[in-house]
């Protein structure tokens, strides 16, 4: 205490709050007052940042990570008195009616909605030093995720403005003031919806805050308004050194707290904490949908989870897809406990297997022989969350979600950590603290519609595939676009060749023609059969083809070679009788270790070699007929 110096009143509130927290340790090597006084005003900044950032402050956190410490210490098995079992929920199958009814559900309700982007975290597994929504989702088109992402939000608002009726408002009578059986007298009050922005929200994080912002304001904000778009910025937590959670210096400084990122559950606190809540709110926003960094396809599924998420009017709706035993993804799991609760969750995937073997599943996360996969269905963490509940549920927990601490210990009498270790939290586990009577429930998709991430290196992702689970590396990533989008125009009827299989970074994969479409051509199934004549489009096996602009029909077209056509707004574009043949564009093997190379070639290990393609492009409005 002694050694403290003059502080202003706020610093000696938050020494009142370390001392009174057992945390006089981090004061016991500092010099007498009146030295290092700046190094000491540094300390207690970064104390206000770490009390302020974290709901309930210090107090808080010091309070939650004794008791997860004391409890990881005691080897207390967070499932214990629960049975899991697996979980029923809706399962789409692509095309079908109920598929369809589900996406033109989406898209009217798309422009009640927000979207919220956690992309706070760095590329470390992918050996990619940029942020990895910088990076190309495929190199045809060369667009980066988040182009695509506020895109495919663009072309959903758009969507969406088009074809929304006007607002039933409720009735004309006062609420909460005319007895609720007068409501009956008087008509309904509808009004015009007007066309409406749907609001975008992205978690940054120290590590990617700056370069998120650069890459926004490099790209004009990909045509979005600047003011749709909202960055809140995660704080990193304290480090705790010991199962008492002191607090751990950083040996280099001794006026500085190590800290570690807290993980993509700060969303929730940082959405309520921000005032974005209340803001969507009063704009009469109903749904938020999250969404992860790199999956270049999740915007095939929005439409149809939205659509499930409104028709069956569910408080949260996590999306899945068909999961492989030991793939790093949750499974979706339903929780039984003793007394009767129930709860279907995420369990993350290092918790799935001995969970499972505790609970009387000897063999833990093996995969059904009968189907091949994990009977747990896979949390992809796209969650569609009803903000009317949300909101009353963050007014309660100021969006704190439930935590978990993963201490690395040096011997089994679980005393000392081998290095400084911190509270952790799930986006997912969102549910956790809801009441039972909350909706929860969860959609499962085809995994080539909606999953498709960019996360492993090439020599991880080549060991993922020995072992039969899925790469999930920037080479299987472009690859799964090419194949949805293939397969989407096929389920249109258009004839499209077979991949082909090839081999890049030591990963087998399979190559279908590279076909690429802006979202504002198509993001529904009924959008691509709209403008696709089925059996007249025919596309060859190592063909090319980019489409660009919001009304381009394919009515009959023969493409072996490589095809880009472009289009503005207002010009309507009829390719009738159109049969390219060319040397076409190529994928040119180039090594995960040639430095020569740009990094984002180097993940997936092949750069595009240009030979020949026809190009078309209309920037003026009428009508075009392209036939030759
Ligand atoms: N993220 C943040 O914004 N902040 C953070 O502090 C950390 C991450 P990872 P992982 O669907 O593929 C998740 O690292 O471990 C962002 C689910 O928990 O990719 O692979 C980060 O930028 C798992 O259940 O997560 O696991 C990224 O956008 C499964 O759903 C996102 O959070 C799996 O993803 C996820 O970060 C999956």
């Amino acid at each position: 205490r002694a050694n403290l110096g003059i502080l202003a009143d706020w610093e000696a509130e938050l020494a009142r709050i370390l001392l009174s927290e057992g945390q006089g340790h981090l004061f016991e090597n500092w010099p007498p007052p009146l030295n290092a006084d700046a190094d000491k005003h540094r300390f207690f900044k970064q104390v206000q940042k770490l009390d302020a950032s974290y709901p309930g402050g210090l107090r808080a956190y010091i309070s939650n990570a004794r008791k997860l410490l004391q409890e990881s210490r005691d080897g207390v098995n967070p499932f214990d008195g629960w049975t899991p079992s697996v979980p029923s929920g809706e399962v789409l199958t692509y095309g079908n009616t109920a598929f369809s009814r589900y996406e033109a559900e989406g898209v009217r309700q798309a422009n009640d909605a927000a979207f919220v982007l956690v992309a706070g975290g760095l590329g470390e597994r992918l050996g990619y030093s940029g942020i990895k929504v910088a990076l190309p989702s495929n190199i045809v088109t060369d667009a980066s995720f988040l182009q695509t992402y506020v895109e495919s939000i663009l072309a959903l608002q758009d969507a969406s403005n088009a074809v929304a009726e006007d607002r039933d408002d409720g009735c004309q009578c006062l609420p909460g003031v005319c007895p609720p059986q007068w409501t009956s007298f008087f008509p309904a009050r509808t009004v015009p919806s007007g066309p409406r922005r749907i609001p975008f929200a992205i978690m940054t994080s120290d590590d990617t805050h700056a370069r998120t912002q650069k890459l926004l304001e490099e790209h004009a904000y990909f045509g979005m308004d600047k003011d749709q778009i909202t960055l809140i910025k995660q704080e990193k937590v304290a480090c705790l050194a010991d199962n008492s959670a002191s607090l751990a210096l950083d040996p280099d400084d001794k006026f500085r707290i190590l800290t570690k990122p807290h993980g993509h559950g700060d969303v929730h606190s940082l959405l309520y904490s921000s005032g974005l809540l209340k803001d969507w709110q009063a704009k009469g926003v109903k749904w938020i949908l999250f969404f992860q960094d790199t999956n270049g396809l999740i915007f095939k599924a929005v439409p149809s989870s939205l659509g499930v998420s409104a028709t069956r009017s569910y408080d949260v709706n996590s999306l899945a897809v068909p999961r492989k035993a030991k793939e790093a993804i949750g499974g979706i799991t339903r929780l039984t406990h003793k007394d009767g609760r129930k709860i279907v969750i995420n369990v993350e995937y290092n918790q799935l297997d001995p969970m499972l073997r505790s609970s009387g599943y000897p063999d833990g996360d093996v995969n059904d022989p009968s189907t091949g996969f994990s009977p747990y269905p896979g949390n992809i963490n796209q969650l569609v969350i009803k903000l009317e509940s949300y909101v009353k549920e963050l007014s309660k927990t100021r969006g704190l979600v439930p935590e978990f601490v993963n201490p690395k210990y040096k011997d089994s009498s679980r005393t000392s950590f081998k290095s400084p270790t911190r509270l952790e939290s799930l986006m997912q586990d969102y549910p956790k603290s809801l009441s039972p009577s909350a909706d929860i429930g969860f959609t499962v998709l085809d995994v080539w519609l909606g999953y498709a991430p960019v996360k492993n290196n090439p020599e991880d992702a080549a060991a993922k595939l020995a072992a039969g689970t899925p790469p999930h590396s920037a080479t299987s990533g472009e690859a799964a676009l090419y194949r949805a989008n293939c397969l989407i125009l096929r389920a249109a009827g258009a004839k499209v060749a077979d991949p082909r299989t090839v081999r890049y970074n030591d990963q087998e994969t399979e190559m279908w023609p590279r076909v690429v479409w802006s979202p504002k051509w198509a993001l529904t199934l009924a959008d691509v059969k709209a403008k696709v004549r089925g059996a007249s489009v025919e596309i060859a096996q190592d063909a090319v083809l980019i489409l660009d602009g919001p009304e381009i029909y394919l009515e009959a077209m023969k493409l072996d070679g490589a095809l880009v056509i472009r289009s503005k707004e207002g010009a309507k574009v009829r390719v009738a009788g159109l049969d390219v043949r060319n040397k076409g564009w190529t994928f040119q093997s180039i090594g995960w270790q040639d430095r020569r190379e740009p990094e984002e070639l180097r993940v997936r290990g092949y750069k595009l070699v240009k030979r020949e393609q026809k190009e078309i492009e209309f920037d003026k409005p009428g009508e075009f007929v392209v036939s030759h």
